[in-house]
């Protein structure tokens, strides 16, 4: 067992390496973090995350501009890649499902949508990894070529988190019954209801917790809908009207 402050200090040098884009300290602090058998989830979220979060802060107040933040990005990177191997999630508790996952058109921040595409590979989802300034038509074409459980798309920009409604109308005229979960900043539980997505999450581990929720609900209705198949339900698996 690591002694609090030593746990503590650890949090604090990879925030600052993230805040001060120091890629060597953050590495060196993420690997003693593993050798003191450290949580490396804790690390990502309170360490990494949290330093990103103060790095948006002297963004806003013009502190920082676009190359301070995209070295920051870089230190974050860096040290989730050391530390996402070793994110443990509870076996039992692993589900079968997947998801689209990507930014945008027209948005390059991918930080937080990596954070949930981590949270949802390490539930065990495959996942179906866009990249980031997608254009709208691929979360389409890729969730009817993959019949994936779940869209997810994220935007960090008002200008770009537009182009959420237009794939939303897509996916829901090829199918009603598609799971679509929207994020990112400007996206609040409003403008995700008024957008007719099925869900949103401020964080990594909120939209892992609106998926299992989904799945949950997939689930149930695939039951629901094999019992009744084919009497009630249409050959396209949608309730025909009474
Ligand atoms: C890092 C960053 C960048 C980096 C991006 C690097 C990268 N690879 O991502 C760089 C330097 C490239 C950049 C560029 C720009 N940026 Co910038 N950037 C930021 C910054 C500082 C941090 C974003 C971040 O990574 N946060 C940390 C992560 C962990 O948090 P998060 O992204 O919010 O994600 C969490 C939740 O939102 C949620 N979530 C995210 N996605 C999803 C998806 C789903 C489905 C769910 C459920 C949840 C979910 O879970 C995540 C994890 O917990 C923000 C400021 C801020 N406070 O957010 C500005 C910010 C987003 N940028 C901004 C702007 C304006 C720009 C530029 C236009 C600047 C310029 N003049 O060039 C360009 C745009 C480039 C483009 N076309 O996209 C503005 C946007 C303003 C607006 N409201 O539209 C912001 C808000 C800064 C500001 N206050 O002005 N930026």
């Amino acid at each position: 067992m690591v002694a609090e402050e030593k746990q503590q200090e650890i949090l604090e040098r990879l925030q600052n390496g993230v805040i001060e884009f120091e890629e060597d300290e953050v590495v060196e602090a993420a690997n003693e973090a593993l050798e003191l058998g450290m949580d490396a989830y804790k690390c990502v979220i309170d360490g990494l995350a949290a330093g990103m979060d103060v790095v948006g802060e002297y963004f806003a107040g013009g502190e920082y501009f676009v190359p301070e933040v995209l070295m920051c990005a870089d230190a974050l990177y860096a040290g989730l890649d050391i530390l996402r191997p070793h994110i443990k999630f509870d076996p039992s508790k692993q589900v079968k499902g997947s998801v689209v996952i990507g930014t945008v058109e027209g948005d390059v921040h991918d930080i937080g949508k990596n954070l949930v595409k981590l949270m949802f590979e390490i539930a065990g989802f495959t996942i179906y990894d866009l990249g980031r300034d997608v254009p709208l038509d691929d979360f389409v074409e890729k969730y009817l070529e993959t019949d994936a459980d779940i869209v997810c798309m994220s935007a960090m920009m008002t200008t770009t988190m537009i182009g959420m409604p237009v794939v939303i109308e897509k996916v829901r005229a090829k199918n009603p019954n598609a799971k679509i979960m929207v994020g990112g900043a400007p996206i609040n539980e409003d403008i995700a209801q008024k957008w007719g997505a099925d869900a949103t999450g401020e964080d990594a581990p909120n939209a892992l917790q609106e998926a299992l929720n989904m799945i949950g609900v997939l689930r149930d209705l695939d039951e629901f809908q094999a019992e009744r198949k084919p009497k009630e339900w249409g050959a396209d698996g949608v309730m025909e009207a009474e």
